[in-house]
């Protein structure tokens, strides 16, 4: 890839400029739990990744266009437009997990919304909340109120993104559901393209954006079991590794297993076979 430069490094993705209103995501095959990337690759998984992110891209675009322009053939790669980002994490929770369940626990609300009483961990809410956060550079995103996300977008813009996301959230959440997978919470962001159009941006829907969970053994009152990285997480709780850097090298069979719970996961999301996503990536563009 003579063209391109590189203009960012995320835990486990890069991105680089092919020119002024393009950009290329690449997805890593590296892994991190506790905010920690680990020295082991899992093969394939930034395959997956970029995979199922194509898979919703192109079934989204009734719902809200959005910034992808064209999959490479490498399968891990996604020529995109550039936009300009709104300054928010736009997170959608159809169940309570996670800092949202932190919240609760502790307010009684999630990003200044009052839910009822009684709620117990990963429990199903009412209906899914639209719970913005703001985009931290070091350590955690923080949930903020619906004003305080208004105030830094615009309202206008605001509300065309929370109206987005929702719309986003009900579709993908239905899709999983049918194919034996909760869609608990997920990130999404948006941004402007040059024609002044909002446009969803980034990787969408995939493990390392969303919270998935294996429909089969659900059980609210408790933490339930990551779709794709539950191999990894109890394998470190085992190791006596303190969860701060440097991240342990994985064993052979974590690595295998959570290989398989990656494509697992793709094949149901997509309904497409990955060894045929690697022979041809657009497959999943349909
Ligand atoms: C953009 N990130 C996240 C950070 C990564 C990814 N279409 C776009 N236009 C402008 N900016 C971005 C995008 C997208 N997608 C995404 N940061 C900027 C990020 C670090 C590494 F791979």
């Amino acid at each position: 890839m003579a063209e391109a430069t590189h203009v960012a490094s995320g835990k486990v993705r890069e991105i680089y400029s092919l020119d002024d209103e393009r950009l290329l995501l690449v997805a890593t095959d590296r892994i991190s739990t506790f905010d920690v990337v680990h020295p082991t690759p899992i093969p394939d998984k930034g395959r997956v990744l970029t995979g199922l992110s194509a898979f919703w891209l192109a079934r989204t675009r009734d719902i809200v266009p959005n910034h992808f322009l064209e999959l490479r053939a490498d399968g891990r790669s996604m020529v995109c437009r550039r936009l300009e980002m709104l300054p928010i994490e736009c997170v959608v929770r159809g169940y309570l997990a996670g800092s949202g369940w932190k919240d609760y626990r502790a307010t009684g609300a999630v990003s200044g919304q009052e839910l009822p009483e009684g709620l117990r961990e990963s429990e199903r809410l009412p209906e899914p909340i639209f719970t913005p956060a703001t985009k931290a550079s070091v350590g955690h995103d923080e949930n903020i109120t619906e004003a305080e996300a208004a105030a830094l977008c615009g309202e206008a813009r605001y509300e065309e993104a929370k109206e987005a996301a929702l719309a986003l959230y009900a579709f993908a959440a239905a899709h999983a559901e049918e194919r034996g997978i909760i869609l608990a919470d997920t990130k999404f962001e948006f941004g402007i393209s040059s024609d002044g159009v909002l446009r969803l941006g980034d990787e969408v829907l995939t493990p390392d954006s969303s919270r998935f969970w294996p429909r089969e053994g659900y059980e609210p009152g408790r933490s339930q079991p990551s779709f794709d990285k539950q191999f990894v997480r109890d394998w470190c709780e085992q190791s006596g590794w303190d969860k701060t850097p440097p991240a342990p090298e994985l064993p052979e069979e974590v690595v295998v297993g959570t290989r398989a719970r990656y494509i697992e996961a793709f094949e149901r999301l997509t309904g497409v076979a990955f060894e045929r996503y690697l022979e041809g990536p657009e497959v999943v563009l349909g």
